[in-house]
């Protein structure tokens, strides 16, 4: 049982729904230890196809729930590394490791560590009325949960600059035309865009999936060379696969194909 996410896991795919309303679903310890057995969870199932991660109510993520850190009296200090290490790091890294893709649909404000949670996702939409906030600045703090790692290759050094060192809003719509995201829709398609990515995640070719993500993410520190060398290996697996027999036979056949993800 889960306190502050919910998630269903139907027809292979996992949907994490952050669940803290009143607190734009800011991340609590406990938030962070569901979201864990849930990883754990959707792990250890084969038949795998997809992760959706959204948001209840008006925000998606508020970053870390800052009431869980007590103010300091004078002379105090507090180590923020651990927080980093034991939650953020692997969560950040066990979305990005997850051999099916995440996608995030961030149906509110998005700030701090939550626009660097959804921005790891392998895919992100946005209700038009969304921002990203890299609150980071605003209480002192540079931006995590891999923010700087994400922005710059998304959107250039000189947008992730003015967005971390001024914490002003990115629209949604903005976050689009930069390519930060994938797609900013209407705040009204928010249920039919869940509903119609849950069925595409669940119905794609898993394993030519997998390693897409995998060609894709290994690109950022390859050689041409070594890029070209690994999209052979892979679609030498591929060929090997069910979907891709399917696929074939599909074609020929004049009709959708229909993947199993085997
Ligand atoms: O500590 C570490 O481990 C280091 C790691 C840090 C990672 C981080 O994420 S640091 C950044 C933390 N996040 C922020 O600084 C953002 C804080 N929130 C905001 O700036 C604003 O809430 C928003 C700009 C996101 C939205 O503004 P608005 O006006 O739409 O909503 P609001 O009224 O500010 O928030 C609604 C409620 O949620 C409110 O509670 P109330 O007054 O109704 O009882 C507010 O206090 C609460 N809330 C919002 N964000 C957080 C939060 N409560 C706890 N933690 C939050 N991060």
């Amino acid at each position: 049982t889960y306190q502050h996410i919910k998630f269903t896991f139907e027809d292979g795919v996992g949907c994490i729904v952050l669940n803290r309303p009143d607190t734009l679903n800011s991340f609590t310890q406990v938030m962070h230890e569901d979201i864990r057995a849930a990883l754990d969870f959707m792990e250890a199932q084969e038949g795998l196809r997809g992760l959706i991660i959204t948001g209840t109510g008006r925000g998606f993520c508020a970053g870390q729930d800052l009431s869980e850190r007590k103010p300091l009296a004078a002379g105090e200090r507090r180590d923020l590394s651990q927080g980093l290490e034991s939650n953020y790091k692997p969560l950040v890294l066990r979305l990005r490791a997850l051999p099916v893709p995440v996608v995030c649909i961030v149906n509110g404000v998005a700030a701090g560590a939550g626009a660097s949670v959804a921005l790891a996702c392998d895919v992100v939409y946005a209700v038009r009325s969304a921002r990203f906030i890299q609150a980071f600045a605003r209480i002192g703090l540079l931006p995590d949960a891999g923010a700087t790692y994400v922005w710059p290759r998304r959107v250039g050094t000189q947008r992730a600059m003015g967005a971390a060192l001024f914490a002003e809003p990115v629209s949604a719509e903005q976050a689009e035309q930069w390519g930060l995201i994938w797609r900013c829709v209407p705040d009204e398609e928010l249920d039919s865009t869940i509903a119609a990515v849950q069925a595409r995640l669940a119905g794609g070719a898993t394993r030519a999936w997998a390693a897409t993500k995998q060609a894709l993410y290994a690109s950022g520190g390859n050689s041409l060379e070594a890029q070209l060398n690994l999209e052979r290996d892979l679609q030498k697996e591929l060929g090997y696969t069910e979907d891709y027999l399917e696929g074939m036979k599909a074609f020929a056949e004049k009709r959708p194909a229909r993947f199993t993800g085997r």
